[in-house]
């Protein structure tokens, strides 16, 4: 499908989605929004693809939600729409490991796009916020919610009361970013990444997601018991015995679990 505000890329088994509205640092308007969600529903039906990674420009992943798009809406009209709650749930029921590969700016919307994807690479140009204190608001799409959780409340709450940027050493300090790049090898580095973790069992690479987020929303206990069961069940996969059959014959797996 031809996109307006996106570019997709596909290599190999691995989907890159390029934010691409260059002239308004990637702002997330509907019609991205849409569009994001409709390549992430493609990515999900393509048997081929093992793995996204979602990236902007080097100036700006994104600059948050489109302020000119968002200034004349009236309470009315984002609590009947109940704005960008459609988007957030197909970000959730996104199964397929994401990758967000951030430089610039992530500002509001922007940072809590990265922080729905599974993991965060950071170019060392790469700058985090919620600013949207100094419009009058605050975040909306989960940034209280998830970015206290990633950088603890003290530092939450200082950014989004005060609607300062974290640069990447801070956020990886912090530990919102798995680690930090070069902003000229952010791409081929995330892709990499990509590539590597689609050459394992589709299935493994599921489950762990599934498992990794729903410490989020569970007692440890409960987490515990559900990490067991999927481990336990990944015992009913081919990839299970190509996997250990693999490494005690010394040589490379072949998994085909879907
Ligand atoms: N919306 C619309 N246009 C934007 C946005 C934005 N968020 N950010 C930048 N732009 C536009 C500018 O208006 C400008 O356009 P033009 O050239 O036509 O004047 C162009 O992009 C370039 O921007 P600047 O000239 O301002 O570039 P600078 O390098 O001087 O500054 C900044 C870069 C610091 C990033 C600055 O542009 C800025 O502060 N932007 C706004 C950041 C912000 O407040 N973000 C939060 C938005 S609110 C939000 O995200 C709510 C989240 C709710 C859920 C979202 C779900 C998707």
């Amino acid at each position: 499908m031809a996109f307006k505000t996106i570019i997709v890329e596909q290599e190999e088994h691995v989907t890159l989605i390029q934010l691409n509205r260059p002239d308004a640092l990637n702002a997330l308007n509907a019609e991205m929004l849409e569009e994001i969600s409709t390549a992430l529903s493609e990515a999900e039906q393509n048997e081929k693809v093992r793995c996204v990674v979602l990236t902007g420009s080097e100036k700006a992943f994104a600059a948050g939600a489109d302020i000119t798009e968002m200034a004349k809406k009236s309470f009315v009209d984002v609590f009947s729409t109940n704005l960008f709650a459609e988007f957030s749930d197909n970000m959730l029921k996104f199964r397929k490991p994401i990758i967000a590969a951030v430089s610039g700016y992530a500002l509001g919307g922007g940072c809590e796009l990265a922080m729905m994807c599974d993991f965060i690479i950071a170019s060392d140009t790469a700058k985090f916020g919620q600013p949207e204190i100094n419009l009058g608001v605050m975040a909306g799409l989960g940034g209280s919610q998830r970015l206290t959780r990633f950088v603890g409340k003290s530092k939450s709450m200082d950014m989004h009361l005060t609607g300062r940027f974290m640069n990447a050493e801070e956020a990886d300090r912090s530990g919102l970013v798995s680690r930090i790049v070069p902003a000229k090898k952010l791409k081929s580095d995330a892709m990499a990444t990509a590539a590597k973790i689609a050459e394992k069992s589709a299935i493994a690479t599921m489950a762990v997601k599934e498992s990794v987020n729903r410490s989020y929303e569970t007692t440890l206990n409960e987490g515990l018991l559900f990490e067991r069961r999927l481990f336990h069940s990944l015992f009913a996969t081919h990839d299970q015995t190509e996997g250990m059959d693999a490494f005690i014959e010394k040589r490379e797996p072949q998994f085909r679990d879907k």
